[in-house]
């Protein structure tokens, strides 16, 4: 099976691309990857950011796919701006894409990894065209433009959210309580929050995590389930980053 991210590289390894293609990797699919910029940073701080032209990322993306036309699941992380998005979101349409979207505004360090305010082109061009959005409390509060502070406000998100896509807001930052609406169904799924320095790219493993179950042949809820197990595991085990114990 081969999946792709299209996403940042975090030259760190714990995040962005690198991380999505390690746990490709550790989880047993092939991972194909297209930068859409290049990062200066370590798990602490952003430095600066280097996106990459346009024109290229488009050549980037179909020289790829034409050349493994079986690819049917992605995700996407930081896209940087919105003619990134606008692009990303034609060749899903194009090369007819199962598309995960992590919605990467802001690293959990505090930087910021968008041009502007990229929430709104996310939500018009991205997510009518994709199977699932990944957000966090604060991408889920913009996506939503609800101040998301407890698990009502989500469940209010989710409900807005998933008028457009499918949504799962993760709960990293609500104690452990992450929402959830697939195909209209409401649910929660209350997770331990673990004491850990390894949280650095915990939501680009996850989902790369889902892409790979996914295109493994599992079914949306079922991948879901494998990826907490799998990020939960990476959280614990980690050494840098949300780092991944090769006998997961
Ligand atoms: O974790 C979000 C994220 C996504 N993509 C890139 C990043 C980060 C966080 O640092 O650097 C490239």
């Amino acid at each position: 099976m081969i999946v792709m991210s299209i996403a940042g590289i975090d030259p760190s390894g714990g995040a962005g691309l690198f991380a999505d293609i390690k746990t490709f990797q550790n989880i047993g699919v092939y991972g194909t990857g297209i930068p859409i910029a290049l990062t200066s940073q370590n798990p602490y701080k952003i430095f600066s950011l280097n996106p990459i032209e346009v024109s290229y990322i488009e050549e980037e993306i179909d020289s790829v796919l034409d050349g493994y036309n079986s690819i049917e699941f992605i995700k996407t992380g930081m896209l940087y701006s919105e003619e990134i998005i606008k692009l990303v979101s034609k060749k899903i349409n194009e090369y007819n894409l199962k598309a995960i979207v992590d919605p990467v505004m802001v690293a959990t360090s505090g930087g910021k990894l968008s041009k502007d305010n990229i929430s709104d082109a996310i939500l018009k061009y991205l997510l009518p065209k994709s199977i699932l959005t990944t957000p966090n409390i604060n991408e889920a509060s913009y996506l939503s433009k609800i101040d998301i502070k407890n698990k009502e406000d989500a469940l209010d998100a989710v409900l807005k959210i998933g008028k457009t896509c499918d949504v799962l807001i993760t709960g990293g930052h609500l104690n452990g309580i992450n929402t959830l609406n697939l195909g209209g169904e409401i649910s929660i799924i209350k997770e331990k929050l673990i004491e850990s320095e390894n949280l650095h790219g915990s939501g680009c493993v996850f989902s790369a995590a889902i892409v790979s179950y996914l295109a493994l042949g599992n079914d949306l809820k079922i991948a879901i389930e494998k990826s907490f197990k799998y990020v939960n595991n990476g959280i614990k085990n980690g050494k840098y980053g949300t780092l991944i114990n090769k006998n997961f």
